[in-house]
Formats: structure tokens, sequence, C-alpha cells
């Protein structure tokens, strides 16, 4: 293992700025005090262009020296082995930031991803809406009760938790206090603010670039 490079786009359109997900991996770097890079594909071709890299054609992935790794949750977790500020080293601590991590992409982001795109479309009062009130119900009921969802600590599920939840549509949707409280509690770390702006900075100065090219 050596030098950690998180792996983004060159530029994307306003809309998706702060949000993109190469900046789950630039907090949890942030968080942990781990040094990193940021590099680039082009966002034009983005479809084919790194295959290689991402199966899927998408961003992040992550380097960490010769190792590779794509998805944002294997890249987080690969980052939570490296710290302890991401993922307590004793087993019951281990295993509830393992399971929220994977609760937050396979039980939460799993439903809210299809509902806001249908939502983008237009289609406000799409089927989905069901499925996604009552998940975020349920989480709402946990969040009331607790501070941070595992080990009695920040760790990196509350990191993507917080990422998943603070998608505008998601946080706009429902009266639900604790998660809105616990979404703008993460979000109002540091870690995740130098995350954020460094993100929106990068893609600010493509801005520039392209307008010289075109
Ligand atoms: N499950 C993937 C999703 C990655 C993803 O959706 N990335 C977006 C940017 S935030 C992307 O590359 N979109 C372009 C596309 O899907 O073609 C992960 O968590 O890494």
């Amino acid at each position: 293992m050596g030098e950690l490079i998180v792996w983004a786009y060159d530029w994307v359109p306003e809309g998706p700025r702060g949000f993109v997900r190469d900046l789950r991996l630039r907090w949890a770097c942030e968080e942990a005090g781990l040094d990193y890079d940021v590099r680039t594909i082009p966002f034009d071709g983005r479809e084919t262009n790194h295959l290689a890299r991402q199966p899927f054609g998408q961003i992040p992935f992550l380097n960490d020296g010769d190792l590779e790794i794509f998805e944002s949750g294997a890249g987080l977790l690969h980052l939570a082995r490296k710290s302890e500020r991401l993922m307590p080293r004793d087993p019951a601590g281990e295993a509830e930031t393992l399971q929220w991590t994977i609760a937050a992409l396979n039980s939460v982001e799993m439903v809210t991803v299809p509902w806001w795109f249908l939502r983008m479309g237009g289609d406000t009062d799409n089927k989905l809406n069901g499925w996604v009130g009552q998940r975020l119900g349920h989480l709402e009921r946990v969040l009331g009760e607790r501070e941070w969802l595992a080990a009695g600590r920040f760790t990196v599920a509350d990191l993507l938790m917080a990422d998943v939840l603070r998608v505008p549509d998601v946080r706009a949707y429902g009266d639900r206090p604790a998660t809105e409280a616990y979404v703008a509690r993460i979000t109002d770390r540091p870690a995740f603010r130098k995350a954020q702006s460094d993100q929106i900075r990068l893609f600010e100065a493509a801005d520039g670039k392209r307008t010289e090219a075109n």
C-alpha cells in the first residue's frame, strides 16, 4: 500500500456539484487525517473512457499504491481499515459499523436513488414514495434514540448514511426532525466542509478551462 489517490471527474454540470461521490472518499481521508491526492478522468466520454478501472463507467475509484478499488462503499471500508477514527477495532464496534455502512447502501440508497431519479424526471407521485417513506420512517425512529449509528461515536457508517440522506429531495421529504438534526450535525463537520468545497473548487476551475477550449 502506498499513495492514496481518489479518482473523480474533471468536470460536472452545476447540479451535482458538492454531491458527486468522490466526495465520500475525500471526506473519509479528511476525517482520518490520511494524505491523498485527487486525480481526474474526463467527464466527456465517461461511459467508456475508464471501463478498465470502473466496469460501470462511474466514479469514484481509489488507488492505494498498487491496489485499485472501485465502488464508493468498498473504498470507504478500505479507508476505514486504515484508520480507527472511521471504524473501531473492537469486534462489536466493527460489526455495528459494517452493518450500518451496508444498510446505508443497500437498504436506504438502494431505494432513494431510483426514487429521486423518477422525481427528477417529473414523476413526483411515483410508486416508490411509500417505500422511501417507510425506510426513512424507520431511520427516524433509530436516530431519535441515538446520536450515532454505530459504536456510540462517529464512524464511516455515519459518513455514508449522512451522505445518502443529505440529497435535497430526500432531506425535504416528510417531517423527520431527528434525521434532519443528524444530517445537519454530520455535514457541519470540518472534514465534510473541506471535502465539499475542494470538490466544488475543482469543478469551478474546470469551467474556465472548458470555456477557453470552446
Ligand atoms: N455504486 C457506485 C455508484 C457510483 C455513481 O453513481 N457515480 C456517479 C457519480 S456520483 C457516476 O459516475 N455517474 C455516471 C454514470 O453512472 O454513468 C458507487 O457508490 O461508487
